[in-house]
Order: C-alpha cells, then sequence, then structure tokens
C-alpha cells in the first residue's frame, strides 16, 4: 500500500515534470549576444523548440551590441534603418506571444552581417506535440518545419537557458510531494 502510493507520488511528479511550462532560452546559451566566437544562431535556433509563452533572453554588453526586431526582407539584406523595435539593456527579454518567426539582429554596423542575426520561429504544431514514434516525419514536416533537424527531441529542455521558475517548480513539487508523504505515512 505505501509502495504503491509511494509510487503514485512519484509519477504525479514526473507527469507535472513534463507539462511544457514555458522555457527560458538565452541566445547563444554561455556566449550570449555577440560577435565574437562565430556563434551560428541559425543553428542555435534550429535546436530550440520555441513554444507561445516562451522567453528569449538577449545578453550582452551594451556598449558594443544591441537588439533590433526587424521584418523578413530588412533582416536577410541587414537593413537598420527601421527597426520594428529596438533593445538596448544588454539584458532583454523577448517574451514570445506569436507563431512564426521572429527575426533579431544587432544594430550595430556591420555586426549582422558578421553574423549577429537570429531567426526566433515558433511553429504553429509544435514538434515536441507531434507523434514522434512515426517513422515518417518528412510527411508532417512543412517546409518551415524541415528547418528544425532536431525533431527526435522529445522535450523542449533549453540547454543552458537558466530556468529558475522551472526549479523553483521542481523544489515545490519536491516539497509537496514530501508533505503528502508525510500525511500518508
Ligand atoms: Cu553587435
Amino acid at each position: 500500500m505505501a509502495l504503491v502510493e509511494r509510487g503514485m507520488v512519484l509519477s504525479i511528479m514526473m507527469v507535472a515534470m513534463q507539462i511544457s511550462y514555458a522555457a527560458v532560452y538565452k541566445v547563444g546559451d554561455s556566449a550570449g549576444w555577440t560577435t565574437l566566437g562565430n556563434i551560428d544562431y541559425k543553428k542555435w535556433a534550429a535546436t530550440k523548440n520555441f513554444q507561445l509563452g516562451d522567453t528569449i533572453i538577449f545578453e550582452y554588453s551594451a556598449k558594443f551590441h544591441n537588439v533590433m526586431r526587424v521584418t523578413h526582407a530588412m533582416y536577410k539584406s541587414c537593413n537598420a534603418s527601421s527597426p520594428i523595435a529596438t533593445f538596448t539593456t544588454g539584458n532583454d527579454t523577448i517574451k514570445i506571444t506569436n507563431h512564426g518567426h521572429h527575426f533579431f539582429f544587432c544594430g550595430v554596423p556591420g555586426h549582422c552581417q558578421a553574423g549577429q542575426k537570429v531567426d526566433i520561429n515558433v511553429l504553429k504544431v509544435s514538434v515536441a506535440a507531434s507523434p514522434a514514434p512515426s517513422s515518417s516525419p518528412s510527411a508532417l514536416a512543412s517546409p518551415a518545419e524541415a528547418t528544425v533537424p532536431a525533431s527526435n527531441v522529445p522535450a523542449p529542455s533549453p540547454s543552458n537557458a537558466a530556468p529558475q521558475k522551472f526549479i523553483a517548480l521542481k523544489m515545490m513539487l519536491a516539497f509537496l510531494a514530501m508533505q503528502f508523504l508525510a500525511v500518508n505515512f
């Protein structure tokens, strides 16, 4: 009996942890938002499964960089003349509230051309939610989805992002589980 309940608590916890809570992604992971080190932001973005409600953090030295949200055309040509929005704090937090592409680059002359640009694409159908065991992913993938090679990754776990909220949640769950156990035994 006790064992069964303990098992139940464990499974409840595991299920709760799998629920997709809004993730926090730091652009470029530990490298941040920079022109140094030839960070491939396209590659970085391709390994992520961005969802509505996720938060994107641009961390950089405000002395040397900035963040501009731009249109696709401006993104392609690195045209910084009329950005949709400009962020300059050095620790810019942007919450993703719609599907589709979100184009960003650094507006400092030459930086976009040097590769300091990123396309945050929020897919309508999440890769994680699609039936993973299916052996024919090509049938499901639209051209936009095809650019995400990590379609086999089961869960959107930001590698280096600091999901403090998530840790807090885990601690809360652990605490609740302990309470549950204490009450029941
Ligand atoms: Cu820059």
